[in-house]
């Protein structure tokens, strides 16, 4: 090999490995986007943060009975999750594919729906009085229905992106993704308070749907298949509930994403829990705290 042969083969061998690199750095640019613009479609069974069996020893983690099983739409990326009357009403997600739904627990079948404008991702629910209250993620921008016709009655704004919302009967509670729970007032939207949510290991981050259950909040972290059970006062961690293994291997055939979505029916203390692109949603009783 001449050396003049020698520098071209270098030359051409360098740039090789550069556009390789360049090819790399482009698919990993692509994975990060499709994840933050789905709001993370990926898929772990890890504890959150904070949460570990082996150092959080006086906080109780509770396990799960499949009381019930009720069909659900693959297609409803479940941001929001509620009970009133013998009716769930779910709010989803995904830009160009957001609704507010009223569905009948025993058929899954919808009975109304309600499109959101394209640009907007679709997040929390709660009923309040005989209105319902969605929120939207990075919009800043919440919208609140007649619950029986939908009908948009009024915007509202707030300043974190928005995850979870439920109603204690006095206060809504609202998540952002972060460790914060905010209480607004149902009227004015306007801020009366915050908890910061923490166990024994520090903040719990990544929370998500919430619903109020006789006197606790409980919320979905993002990411887990754990559900945290909140002190509304104090925003210290009561207990975990671990719902692993409860889609069966058929069921994760198809697209699933992560668990999120709780509803409780508080006429007949009865606690749904489904997920995004989820074909059931489950009624569960908890079952006593192992150690
Ligand atoms: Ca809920």
């Amino acid at each position: 090999m001449t050396k003049q042969t020698m520098k071209l083969f270098l030359v051409i061998h360098t740039q090789r490995v550069f556009f390789l690199w360049l090819l790399l750095l482009g698919l990993a640019g692509i994975l990060l986007a499709i994840a933050v613009l789905t709001n993370g479609c990926a898929l772990t069974t890890d504890p959150p943060g904070s949460v570990d069996s082996t150092t959080s020893r006086d906080i109780p983690f509770y396990g799960y009975k499949i009381v019930n099983i009720h069909p659900h739409d693959r297609n409803a990326f479940t941001q929001g999750l509620t009970f009133e009357n013998g009716f769930l009403y779910e709010g989803t997600g995904l830009r160009g594919h957001s609704t507010l739904r009223r569905v009948e627990l025993e058929t899954g079948n919808i009975l109304k729906t309600r499109q959101l404008a394209e640009q907007l991702f679709g997040e929390g629910i709660t009923i309040y009085k005989n209105q319902i209250i969605q929120l939207t993620w990075q919009s800043n921008t919440g919208f609140v229905y007649d619950k029986e016709s939908f009908e948009l009655l009024q915007k509202f704004n707030y300043s974190t992106e928005g995850w979870g919302i439920t109603y204690d009967g006095k206060h809504l509670i609202m998540s952002d993704g972060t460790s914060t729970l905010y209480y607004l007032d149902p009227e004015t939207f306007s801020e009366i308070g915050r908890i910061t949510v923490s166990d024994d290991n520090g903040p719990v981050s990544r929370l998500n749907e919430l619903e109020y259950v006789q006197g606790e909040i409980y919320a979905n972290v993002w990411l887990t298949d754990y559900i945290v059970r909140i002190s509304p006062v104090t925003g210290h961690v009561i207990g975990w509930v671990n719902l692993k293994g409860i889609l069966s291997s058929e069921d994760r055939d198809e697209v699933i994403d992560v668990l999120n979505g709780i509803a409780y029916d508080a006429q007949n203390d009865r606690l749904f829990i489904t997920g995004k692109l989820w074909p059931k949603v489950f009624e569960i009783i908890l079952t006593p705290p192992h150690q």
